[in-house]
C-alpha cells in the first residue's frame, strides 16, 4: 500500500476489488445511461444487488463529466456515486476536462453526503480507453486538490484492479510530489 499524508487527510493507493473495500462512499465507473455494464460497473451492481439499478432507472441519465448518487444496496458503503468518464477519442474532445470533472463531482457529492471516506476506481481507463499514464495524474490531482481543502472525506482510497494500474498511479504520485506543487503532501508508507 502507498499512503500519502495531505494535511490532516490521507490518500491511499491499493490494489484490489472496490466492492470489497469498506468506505462510506464507493465510486462507480458508470455510463451516461446509468444502464450498468462490465468492469467496475458490473462488479458493483452484482455485489450491491438490484436496488442500485432500480434507483439508476428512476434517475435516468447522467452527463459525461457528471456524477449521481444512489443507495449502496448490499455493499458496506452508505452510498454509491456513479461518475461518468469520457470515452477516449484521442484527447481532442475535452477528455481531460471531463475526466477531472467526473472526479471533482464525486468529491463534491461525497462531501455533501457527509462521507468521511471514499473509495474510487480508475475512471475511464478501462472500457472507455483513457490512457493510464494520462488518466492517473488527473485522478490524483483531483484527490490532492480535494484533500488540500481539508474538507470531508479526508480518507481517499484509489482501488486499482491490476498491477499495471497500481504502477501507473504510483509513478504519477511520485511525479506530482516531486513538483512541490503539493507541499502539504508527504509519503508516509510505500510498501511494494
Ligand atoms: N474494482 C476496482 N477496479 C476495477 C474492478 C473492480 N471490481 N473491475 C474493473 N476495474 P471500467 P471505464 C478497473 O471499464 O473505463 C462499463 O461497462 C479496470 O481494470 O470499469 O470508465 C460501464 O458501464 C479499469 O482499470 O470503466 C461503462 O459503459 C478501471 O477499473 C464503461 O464500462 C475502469 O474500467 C466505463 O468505462
Amino acid at each position: 500500500m502507498t499512503e500519502i499524508q495531505v494535511g490532516d487527510g490521507m490518500l491511499r493507493l491499493v490494489q484490489g476489488d472496490i466492492t470489497q473495500v469498506a468506505a462510506d462512499v464507493i465510486v462507480n465507473a458508470a455510463n451516461s445511461a446509468l444502464a450498468g455494464g462490465g468492469g467496475v460497473d458490473g462488479a458493483i451492481h452484482r455485489a450491491g444487488g438490484p436496488s442500485i439499478m432500480a434507483e439508476c432507472r428512476s434517475l435516468g441519465r447522467c452527463p459525461t463529466g457528471g456524477a449521481v448518487v444512489t443507495t449502496a444496496g448490499n455493499l458496506v458503503a452508505r452510498v454509491v456515486i456513479h461518475a461518468v468518464a469520457p470515452v477516449w477519442r484521442g484527447g481532442t474532445q475535452d477528455e481531460a476536462k471531463l475526466l477531472a470533472s467526473a472526479y471533482g463531482e464525486s468529491f463534491r457529492l461525497a462531501k455533501e453526503h457527509g462521507a468521511r471516506s471514499i473509495a474510487l476506481p480508475s475512471l475511464g481507463t478501462g472500457a472507455y480507453g483513457y490512457p493510464l499514464d494520462q488518466g492517473a495524474p488527473i485522478a490524483l490531482r483531483a484527490a490532492l486538490d480535494h484533500l488540500g481543502t481539508g474538507e470531508a472525506p479526508t480518507l481517499v482510497t484509489f482501488v486499482l484492479w491490476d498491477n499495471r494500474s497500481l504502477t501507473a498511479y504510483k509513478n504519477a504520485i511520485s511525479d506530482l510530489l516531486a513538483t512541490n506543487e503539493y507541499d502539504s503532501a508527504r509519503t508516509v508508507d510505500s510498501t511494494p
